[in-house]
């Protein structure tokens, strides 16, 4: 490749570059205030001079031989909010921008040169151009009134071909105005593709001309739930809801994607997900009906109708409406959360399966999309689906987005099929962000700034042909608990940033320490964004784990500049005279322990605080019969006897999760003691699919060999922790065993009836 002189460096001096890039930029926004500034996501190569490049009222600008002018139209907006005034074309400029693909070999690619007297900006394409505008609007500086920027060299280009995000406009309606302002910052960050969620249950939000009763109906519901899904009852707020895009406005917004060099890709769900559509043509679901537009979240059994003809003629219908209107090669399809149920009782679907020679209702989905993929193919079009378009096999030229895990991702590439990683344990940004119990309401999960960043999507298991087949990645902002884009806005920054740099930074540049760097001195910039980012991250976060010899240890942590933790264990709020945390904690008393971190006497964020319950179980050794699973633990014990009650949000790590399986645990004490007092906590979320024991026992033994039966609990009547504390007549044991018999499968009429319960327990308690 060629390169130009300033980047003939050597390994070692890349990583020092790399670990002192943060330090030379200066910015000075309107608030006088010095900040440094990087660049994000960080450039494949960067030299800083000492040169200083001035812009004037009378700098100007040349286009090179076939430069799209919106860049500049995009590039001056930015430009005018810091100066005040635009930069003209001249074709004798100091600002020169051109594409040469000889000297720029990797598409989307650019280099960036500044000097004292000019800047130049070589992309491979008009992308290119464009992202090296981006990376100069992030180094522009402003200091008394005059906009300087430092000399630099930089050559860049993404990692991957696809750097994605997903807004879901059906939960919850954002207008166009904010869509708009969301693509600007996606193009600010080089993110090329915006996957737009644009029909689901709970809203249709696409206008189709031929059906307008997806207007008049399907774009609205009644109410909306109010809280969260798993609290019981569901309250709503009573107020209708809704709204949605017509054909000119989804075309403007086309446009300004495609004029900032992002591709939508328009989803439109099938066959799940589709309540919202049956509810003004009920003919197209397996009992016609009547249904409703989903008042709250989550998976509904009303799907479209598979054996119905008119199904296929709808959404060919929708389609057609949909394909002039994006230009994008891929469509996607949705394909997840689809229940069979309805499919299974259908005499019509049942037909269909008989007639297409099917061996269950998941070669009926399989049929469903690989039908519309030869639909979209015939009009030249590409389709997406979920990772759940595996079951009963792939459509032949099918995209796999995998988000259940990576596993649907690896499935395709091992296929010979393309595959986008959106992980929801990485990379899902309606998670929450943060543990502290004042974070706003999210889906549930927990995705830190660090978690997202640190994703791979190329794992292990891809070996190097497979590895071409992954086109990129995506984080996914589902709406559910984003109700305004303030919201939303809290929810996706900065973890949007974290995404943008593993789609676009090459693996050996990153690295978390200078990614928080760049994002402190990104922060002005944000806030003349007018952005609502969180910007909690280098708060306290924990680990608490078992010291060597099997006491309670706390681990405290901050990403603080200097930052130092001072603790109480008395609930007292600590402050600079409090202990000095060094190393980590040994937990040896029941009691709070609350932390904060100080930079100097200044403290940083919310104070952090952990409550723990010491007993004679602490510690010890946890045997268990079946192991737990997905993110609940499998594979260790130590959780269940650490202190640490999980919380009502689960999703702290400390909850051991048990799918259709029954839960039995022996806690060997090490000797025989007098025990009075044996306890566990179970968790009841039916909206969760999180179901309380059929039975619970408890059974106490000095011997390990005969057990006796001390304790039985069949009704556990609270929505959310059950906290069981058995008190019995007290007897001699050293081992405790604890038996929960699993729900097995959720009963009809309940949510995701026919499925697995989970039986969820923590901390087992022994006094
Ligand atoms: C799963 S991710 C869904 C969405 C929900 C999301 C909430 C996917 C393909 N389906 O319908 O909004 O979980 O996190």
């Amino acid at each position: 490749m060629p390169m130009i002189n300033l980047f003939y460096f050597r390994k070692s001096a890349l990583k020092t570059l790399c670990s002192t890039l943060c330090c030379w930029m200066l910015i000075n926004y309107a608030n006088a205030q010095i900040k440094e500034q990087g660049i994000i996501p960080q450039p494949f190569k960067v030299e800083k001079t000492k040169a200083v490049f001035n812009f004037t009222p009378s700098t100007s600008i040349s286009l090179g031989e076939g430069i799209d002018i919106n860049n500049l139209i995009f590039f001056n907006q930015y430009f005018q909010s810091l100066s005040g005034y635009q930069l003209k074309v001249n074709k004798k400029a100091t600002i020169n921008l051109n594409i040469d693909s000889t000297k720029v070999t990797q598409p989307e690619g650019y280099i960036l040169w500044v000097t004292a007297k000019q800047i130049s900006i070589t992309g491979h394409d008009q992308a290119g151009v464009f992202y090296g505008l981006q990376s100069l609007v992030q180094l522009l500086h402003k200091a008394n009134g005059k906009i300087t920027v430092q000399g630099t060299a930089i050559e860049d280009h993404p990692r991957f071909a696809y750097r994605g995000m997903h807004l879901d406009v059906s939960r919850h309606f954002f207008k166009v105005e904010a869509i708009k302002k969301w693509i600007d910052l996606l193009a600010l960050y080089k993110i090329n593709t915006f996957h737009w969620h644009l029909t689901d249950d709970q809203g249709w939000r696409i206008e189709i001309k031929k059906y307008p009763l997806l207007q008049g109906i399907s774009a609205y519901r009644d109410e909306t739930i109010i809280g969260h899904k798993k609290d019981s009852p569901h309250r709503f707020d009573g107020k209708r809801y809704g709204g949605y895009y017509t054909q000119e406005e989804v075309k403007a917004v086309v446009k300004y994607a495609m004029e900032r060099h992002i591709n939508i890709i328009p989803e439109i769900e099938m066959p799940g997900h589709a309540l919202a559509a049956l509810a003004a043509y009920p003919q197209l679901g397996c009992t016609g009906g009547p249904y409703k537009t989903a008042t709250y979240w989550g998976i509904f059994d009303d799907v479209y109708c598979a054996g119905n003809e008119e199904t296929f003629t709808f959404l060919q219908n929708v389609l057609d409406e949909v394909l002039p209107l994006f230009p994008s090669k891929y469509i996607h399809i949705g394909g997840d959360e689809c229940p069979k149920t309805k499919w299974k009782a259908c005499p019509k679907c049942q037909q269909r399966i008989k007639d297409e020679h099917l061996k269950d209702e998941h070669e009926l989905q399989s049929y469903f999309i690989g039908r519309m993929e030869k639909y979209l193919n015939n009009k030249g079009r590409q389709i997406i689906g979920w990772d759940e378009i595996l079951e009963g096999g792939l459509a032949p030229g099918a995209t796999v987005m995998s988000w259940t895990g990576e596993e649907g991702g690896i499935a395709a590439t091992k296929q010979h099929h393309n595959a986008i990683m959106t992980p929801e344990k990485y990379v899902y940004l309606d998670y929450y962000q943060s543990l502290y119990p004042s974070e706003q309401l999210a889906g549930g999960g927990y995705t830190p700034l660090s978690k997202v960043y640190n994703y791979e999507p190329i794992t292990q298991e891809l070996s190097g042909d497979e590895a071409k087949y992954i086109k990129g990645v995506q984080a996914n902002a589902w709406s559910e608990y984003m109700a305004s884009p303030t919201q939303a806005e809290r929810q996706l920054f900065p973890r949007m940033l974290a995404l943008a740099e593993i789609a676009w930074t090459a693996k050996e540049n990153k690295s978390y320490p200078n990614f928080l760097k760049r994002l402190r001195y990104e922060q002005p910039l944000l806030k003349i964004l007018n952005i609502n980012a969180a910007n909690t991250f280098d708060e306290i976060t924990d680990q608490v784990t078992e010291s060597a010899d099997r006491q309670v240890q706390l681990n405290l942590m901050s990403t603080l500049p200097g930052g130092q933790i001072y603790y109480t264990t008395n609930s007292t709020v600590p402050g600079l005279k409090s202990k000095k945390y060094n190393k980590y904690i040994i937990v040896t008393a029941s009691g709070k322990i609350k932390a904060a971190v100080f930079n100097g006497a200044k403290q940083y964020g919310r104070v952090y605080e952990k409550s723990f319950d010491v007993d004679k179980a602490i510690g010890k050794n946890v045997t268990l019969t079946n192991q737990p699973q997905g993110g609940y633990n499998p594979g260790n014990t130590f959780g269940l006897v650490n202190g640490v009650f999980g919380s009502k949000l689960y999703n702290d790590g400390q909850w051991y999760g048990f799918n259709g399986d029954d839960l039995e645990a022996v806690v060997d004490l090490g000797s025989v003691q007098k025990i009075s007092q044996l306890g566990i906590n179970i968790l009841k979320y039916h909206w969760q699919k999180m179901w309380e024991p059929q039975l619970l026992t408890f059974e106490t033994s000095a011997d390990g060999k005969t057990y006796t039966e001390v304790y039985r609990q069949t009704a556990f009547n609270d929505n959310g922790i059950n906290e069981v504390r058995a008190n019995i007549t007290p007897v001699q044991a050293r081992y405790i065993k604890v038996k929960g018999i699993n729900k097995g499968i959720i009963p009809p009429g309940e949510y995701i009836a026919g499925a697995k319960a989970w039986l969820m327990v923590d901390e087992l308690i022994v006094n």
